[in-house]
């Protein structure tokens, strides 16, 4: 555990703690921030009528077209002459947003990342091959300067050149990866293709993997193959980047840093706060940031949140694993689908590969199309019934999501990898 003190702390600690700090942040927030000054002015409030977190409903979300809209330096609290780093997501429609760290918030997100890099059990002695990319993106440099901080060994790789990471893999006796789980999903591919045999030939013991969602098929898959454990990875770059909330050894729910970030849940619809438990969208207030504090920041992420104490000690409520986005849901027909519904169930069925892809098109009524590999042993083998093999995809897709998708089976190999987020979504309604 890299901050024992703070990982350990009994809930009404931490309580205790994060209301001191709400407090303060709402103030610094008000003070220095001409937006939040204006927005808590037209709902009628003032910092002093936040006295701890039960008032934090009062206080109005941030959500990140108000950062799209101050593009690039306007939420600031702070002069930009104080800030020493920026990154940036590029984003869907195309206005990026971008995001600006002082010294002291660079230092507190690589604090952030030692905890989340050792939360699984990496430790000082460990070999990291950094494959997030390095640049705008927060996963490389995030990852980069925690794994530093702790003491770990980092090999910055970043992302592309499969073959490359492979033999610096084998060769260093890499023991951690740092990827988003689809990159880990090609690797575990490519490392057979070019004939290692990942167990004997590699010394991987944790794979910190985030960025994106992913089911628990996909752990099992990468843990099968790679004989790592796969760790589950979360943030976004308007709270630093990755570094939010991380599992531990029990790989039983994201614990999200408390003392940093407070959580709510609310109804992604109304906004309306979900009582403990209870799924919804997830909402988070910066308790220390100094460049940019976000109040009540609506992410979009659609998540369950468990508050009971972990057996690793922590009382850090955590993220029952993020399972999509409110807008990655597709509306097919009215019926709302989530495309790790569709990955849940393809995962299971033995003869596919790890590989699929979900194309949505609209001539008159809704039509989803689902293209999804055959495993390579599938694919040669003579005997293999594809037609009973697309009746049974079809009859488990239809328990799960409740509409029978057109299914393709491709050969191995012919859906284009990413070598960040992948893209498994193409919906053509919305070009059209
Ligand atoms: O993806 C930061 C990051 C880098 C996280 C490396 C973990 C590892 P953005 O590019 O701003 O930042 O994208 C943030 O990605 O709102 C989620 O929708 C999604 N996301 C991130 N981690 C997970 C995860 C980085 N573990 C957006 N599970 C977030 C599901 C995730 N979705």
């Amino acid at each position: 555990m890299f901050e024992p003190a703070i990982e350990l702390m009994k809930p009404e600690a931490l309580l205790e703690l994060q209301n001191e700090r709400l407090k303060k942040m709402i103030r610094y927030a008000y003070d220095n921030v001409p937006f939040y000054k204006k927005k808590f002015k037209e709902k009628g409030i003032s910092p002093d009528d936040i006295k701890s977190s039960d008032d934090l409903h009062k206080v109005p979300f941030t959500v990140k077209d108000d950062l799209r809209d101050h593009y690039p330096y306007g939420i600031l609290a702070v002069p930009r002459e104080e800030i020493v780093r920026f990154h940036s997501s590029s984003g869907t429609t195309g206005i990026p947003t971008v995001v600006g760290y002082t010294r002291k918030d660079l230092e507190t997100w690589s604090r952030l990342m030692a905890r989340t890099i050792a939360c699984p059990g990496t430790k000082k002695g460990d070999i990291m091959q950094n494959i997030y990319g390095y640049g705008l993106f927060t996963g490389g440099l995030g990852f980069h300067y925690g794994a530093e901080l702790l003491g770990v060994s980092v090999i910055p790789t970043s992302t592309g050149n499969t073959k490359r990471q492979l033999k610096i893999m084998r060769d260093m006796k890499t023991t951690a990866i740092a990827c988003t789980p689809s990159y880990a999903l090609y690797l575990s591919e490519a490392a057979i293709d070019e004939g290692y045999k990942p167990k004997e030939d590699f010394d991987l013991k944790y794979g910190l993997f985030g960025a994106e969602a992913w089911s628990e098929e996909a752990r099992k898959k990468i843990q099968d193959t790679l004989g790592l454990g796969a760790y589950d990875c979360y943030g976004l770059s308007e709270l630093y980047g990755p570094g939010v909330a991380m599992e531990c050894e029990h790989q039983n729910g994201l614990h999200i840093w408390s003392d940093e970030f407070l959580v709510e849940t609310t109804n992604p619809d109304t906004g309306e706060v979900l009582p403990p438990g209870k799924r919804g969208e997830l909402v988070f207030t910066m308790l220390t940031r100094e460049a940019m504090p976000l109040l009540r920041y609506r992410t979009k992420d659609l998540a369950q949140i468990s508050y009971e104490e972990c057996e690793c000690g922590r009382y850090h409520p955590r993220i029952l694993r993020v399972s999509g986005r409110s807008d990655d849901m597709l509306i097919i027909g009215g019926v709302n689908v989530f495309p790790s519904q569709i990955e849940d169930v393809l995962f299971k069925i033995p003869k596919l590969g790890d590989q699929y892809q979900i194309l949505v098109d609209r001539k008159i009524l809704d039509k989803m199309t689902i293209k999804v590999e055959l495993s390579q042993e599938a694919a040669t083998d003579k005997n293999l019934d594809r037609n009973a093999l697309l009746k049974r995809i079809s009859e488990e897709l239809v328990a799960v999501i409740t509409i029978r998708p057109k299914i393709e089976l491709l050969e191995p190999k012919t859906i284009p990898r990413s070598v960040g987020k992948a893209v498994r979504v193409i919906d053509l309604r919305k070009s059209n």
